[in-house]
C-alpha cells in the first residue's frame, strides 16, 4: 500500500541561552544545555511523499553541499527509523536561509517530523526531537513550540519548559543581511572549540546561566531573562570572536541596534536582544512595548527586513490525500 504524502510546518527557534560546542561531532551532542522560544513565522514547509525514482530526492533550491546534507541525513533517518522506499522531500522556507535566522533548525525538524508520520511510526516526541538533533542540534528544539530546553548528555533530546500562551512575548526580527553567512555554524563552533581561549570558560558558566534563565521564564520576569539572555548571547559573540583565526558574525548595523536596544531599555521599554550565527538581530520585547520599540527602528539604516511575530507554536502536520 501506498504511504500518503505528508506537510510538516515547523517554526524556526532563537535560543536565548545558546547552543555553541558539542562533544560528539558526528551525533551533534551539545557541549552546554540551551535554552529557546520558537518564532511563529520563521518557517519551514516540508511535503515528503514516495519517490518518482529508485532514489531519494530532493525538491526546492539547494547549493550542492545543502542537498548532499540533506539527502544524507535522510539515509540516516530511514536507518534509524528502521524503514525503507525512496523518498521525495519538498522543502521551502519563508526566510532567507543560512543566514543566521535558524533555518537548519526548522529544516531538519519538519523532515523529522514528516519522516516519523510519513512511515507511519508515530514515535514519542522526545525520539523524534533525537532525530532531528542529529540533522542539526538546533533542530531538536523545533520539535517543541514555545519555552524549549535542551539538555547535555549521551544522547540528548529537546522538552518542553513553558507552553507559548503563558507568557505571551513578541519577537521582533531585524535583517541587517541578506547573504548566505560566510562561516556555517557547524564549522564555527568546532574551531572555536579547537582555538579559543575563551571556550572553556563559556562551557564552565553556561549550567547557571541556564538555570537563571529557567527561573526567569518561571517567574516571567523580564528584566530577569533580558539581563541573562543578552550575557549568554555576547559572551557566545565573545568566545566566536576570539577563535584563531578570528572571524565575526556580525555587520555596522547589528551593533548599531546593540547600542540603540541600551539606549531605549535606559527609557523603560521592555525590549532585549539576542544575535545568533549571523548579523540579524532578534528582539524580545514585552507586547505593551512592541509598537514603541518598531517606531526607535524605523529610521535606523541597515535594516532590509523586519519581521514582527510572537512566540511560536507547535508544528502543524498534515496529511495530504
Ligand atoms: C543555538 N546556534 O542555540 C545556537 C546559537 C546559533 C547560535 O544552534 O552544527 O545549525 O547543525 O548542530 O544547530 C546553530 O547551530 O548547528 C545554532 P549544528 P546548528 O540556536
Amino acid at each position: 500500500m501506498k504511504n500518503a504524502p505528508i506537510k510538516v510546518s515547523a517554526a524556526a527557534n532563537v535560543a536565548l541561552i545558546k547552543y555553541w560546542g558539542k562533544t560528539d561531532l558526528g551525533k551533534n551532542i551539545p557541549a552546554v544545555p540551551s535554552l529557546s522560544i520558537g518564532i511563529e513565522d520563521l518557517r519551514t514547509q516540508t511535503i515528503i511523499s514516495e519517490s518518482k525514482s529508485e532514489k531519494d530526492t530532493l525538491v526546492g533550491k539547494f547549493e550542492r553541499h545543502e542537498k548532499e546534507r540533506i539527502l544524507n541525513y535522510v539515509v540516516k533517518a530511514k536507518e534509524i527509523l528502521g524503514v525503507s522506499g525512496a523518498v521525495e522531500i519538498e522543502t521551502e522556507n519563508n526566510f532567507p536561509a543560512s543566514s543566521g535566522l535558524a533555518s537548519s533548525a526548522s529544516g531538519f525538524a519538519a523532515i523529522a517530523l514528516g519522516m516519523d508520520k510519513f512511515f507511519d511510526l508515530d514515535l514519542p516526541k522526545e525520539d523524534i526531537s533525537r532525530l532531528a538533533r542529529l540533522g542539526s542540534g538546533s533542530a531538536a528544539r523545533s520539535i517543541y513550540g514555545g519555552f524549549v530546553q535542551m539538555n547535555t548528555g549521551t544522547d540528548p533530546s529537546a522538552s518542553p519548559l513553558m507552553v507559548k500562551d503563558s507568557w505571551p512575548l513578541d519577537i521582533v526580527v531585524l535583517v541587517t543581511e541578506e547573504q548566505p553567512k560566510k562561516m556555517s555554524s557547524t564549522d564555527s563552533m568546532n574551531l572555536t572549540r579547537a582555538t579559543s581561549p575563551f571556550y572553556s570558560a563559556w562551557v564552565d558558566t553556561q549550567e547557571a546561566d541556564f538555570l537563571k534563565a529557567k527561573d526567569a521564564i518561571k517567574q516571567k520576569d523580564f528584566w530577569k531573562l533580558a539581563r541573562i539572555s543578552e550575557h549568554n548571547c555576547l559572551k557566545m559573540h565573545s568566545t566566536i570572536m576570539a577563535s584563531k583565526p578570528p572571524h565575526v558574525y556580525w555587520n555596522p548595523a547589528t551593533l548599531k541596534i546593540i547600542h540603540l536596544i541600551q539606549k531605549i531599555q535606559k527609557k523603560g521599554l521592555q525590549v532585549f536582544f539576542t544575535i545568533d550565527a549571523g548579523p540579524q538581530v532578534k528582539l524580545i520585547c514585552d507586547p505593551s512595548d512592541t509598537k514603541a520599540v518598531i517606531e526607535q527602528f524605523e529610521s535606523v539604516s541597515g535594516i532590509s527586513k523586519r519581521i514582527v511575530t510572537k512566540v511560536g507554536g507547535e508544528p502543524r502536520i498534515e496529511h495530504l490525500a
